[in-house]
């Protein structure tokens, strides 16, 4: 049972889907106006004060990524957790249309020690046949040392108040928990880049009658991409990418409308965060997009090596050069910067290419969730075209 979401306008696991009654697709919760959201901010317990976190401010996004470093997502047996850089926290946080007060901590009254944060920035996202405005709400995080203290709720209520309070009444979301209802559930897949070093920190182990000289050989991969006309993406490719994208994504029941702005954000490469790649023609058109960001994690309790380099799948379009070869190319690409693991989900038309260029599957899924917004039916991996950071 779930004492909070239960209270929510999410899909729920009781609802029976077999009746006759059946239920619509659209908006969970009856339409409201920006007049009926509440004033006032939700309370805080004793000794606790919301705090809207400017990551313009070096000292605040130091002070967010430490909170994050030492509290976020960790692997089921503890032993990773991610390890978002400043850098990449700024560019998640402010993409077109960010609002700032929807970057929400919460401090300690008396020392000022922030303590627990949640993010929102907007998003147009067409679920099925409609599309809407939506927030993607991410780094939900409560300090370890008060968990289980029903704060989340409190920041999931605090941020909802202030995304509504601007006239948005959706949000898209992702976890590696059950929570009702998941629009859909992905698996998490892993391509060795540094299989050594995977090996010795316990994120792989050596398959069983393979000595580490033969996993090697197997994971090793070529030095050099092979797509003639293959270059890294810049600022004036927005408006072919768009388009690339646009087609692309139609495909799918749950993904994002990327406007060129927001194209220009997302993917224009930034050292250690984001890489985007294009390949052109010989008449410069663009046929292709390739991309994936750049999220370390801290290796917990390991003497040796402190940090693991993990390149994430992010967008992918292949309109003319084979999915497999692009994506060979991108883990050609990731390798030479030094990445160590390239992770990507069962979504999108990954399926094509996962076995074969070697990926072995994840100990971790990924649940897909909607805020105030219900589907008739839960959709499949392959059916999802979004990607949160
Ligand atoms: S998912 C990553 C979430 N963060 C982490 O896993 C970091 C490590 N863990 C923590 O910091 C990406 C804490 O364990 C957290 C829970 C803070 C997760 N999403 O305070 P209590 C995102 O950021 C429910 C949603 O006592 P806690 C997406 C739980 O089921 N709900 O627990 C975020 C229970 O409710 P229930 C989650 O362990 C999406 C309640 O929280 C959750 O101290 C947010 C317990 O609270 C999760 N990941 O803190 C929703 N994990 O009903 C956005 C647990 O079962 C919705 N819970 O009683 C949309 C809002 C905007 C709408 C706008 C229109
Ligand atoms: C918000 N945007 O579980 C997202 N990671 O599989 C937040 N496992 O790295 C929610 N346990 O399988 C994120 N190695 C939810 C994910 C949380 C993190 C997580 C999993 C995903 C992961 C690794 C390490 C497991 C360590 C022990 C894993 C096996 C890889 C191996 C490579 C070689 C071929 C066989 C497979």
């Amino acid at each position: 049972t779930y004492a909070f979401w239960e209270t929510q306008p999410v899909a729920q696991f009781t609802e029976d889907t077999s009746t006759s009654q059946t239920l619509q697709e659209g908006p969970i919760d009856a339409p409201k106006t920006i007049a009926d959201v509440r004033q006032e901010p939700y309370n805080l317990p004793a000794g606790f004060e919301w705090s809207t976190c400017d990551v313009n401010d070096e000292k605040t996004v130091a002070e967010v990524y430490q909170l994050l470093t030492m509290n976020y997502v960790e692997d089921d047996d503890n032993m990773f957790r991610f390890k978002y850089s400043q850098q990449f926290l700024k560019w998640a946080l402010q993409p077109p249309g960010w609002q700032e007060d929807w970057v929400l901590g919460v401090r300690v009254s008396a020392s000022g020690k922030l303590v627990a944060f949640i993010t929102g920035v907007p998003a147009k996202m067409r679920a099925c046949e409609a599309t809407v405005s939506m927030v993607e709400i991410n780094f939900l995080c409560v300090h370890k040392k008060l968990r289980q203290k029903r704060l989340a709720p409190v920041l999931i209520k605090e941020i909802t108040r202030r995304v509504n309070l601007r006239g948005i009444w959706q949000a898209a979301y992702t976890a590696g928990v059950v929570l009702p209802k998941p629009v859909a559930t992905a698996q998490y897949w892993h391509r060795s880049l540094n299989p050594k070093k995977l090996i010795s920190v316990g994120f792989s182990r050596l398959a069983p009658r393979m000595t580490l000289a033969r996993t090697l050989k197997l994971y090793k991969l070529p030095e050099q991409t092979q797509t003639p006309g293959l270059r890294p993406l810049k600022a004036e490719d927005a408006p072919q990418v768009a388009e690339l994208l646009r087609v692309y994504l139609a495909k799918f029941q749950l993904a994002p409308e990327f406007t060129e702005e927001e194209i220009r954000h997302y993917l224009v490469p930034q050292d250690g965060v984001i890489d985007a790649y294009v390949v052109a023609d010989e008449g410069g058109k663009l046929t292709d997009l390739m991309s994936y960001y750049t999220l370390p994690s801290t290796i917990i309790g390991n003497a040796q090596y402190d940090t693991l380099k993990a390149a994430f799948m992010y967008y992918t379009v292949a309109a003319k050069t084979p999915l497999l070869q692009l994506m060979q190319d991108l883990l050609v690409l990731a390798h030479q910067k030094g990445h160590d693991v390239f992770n990507a989900l069962d979504i999108f038309e990954n399926e094509k290419f996962l076995k074969e260029l070697k990926f072995g599957i994840g100990d971790g899924r990924l649940r897909y969730y909607l805020y105030n917004w219900r589907l008739k039916e839960e959709l499949k991996a392959a059916q999802i075209g979004l990607v949160l950071l």
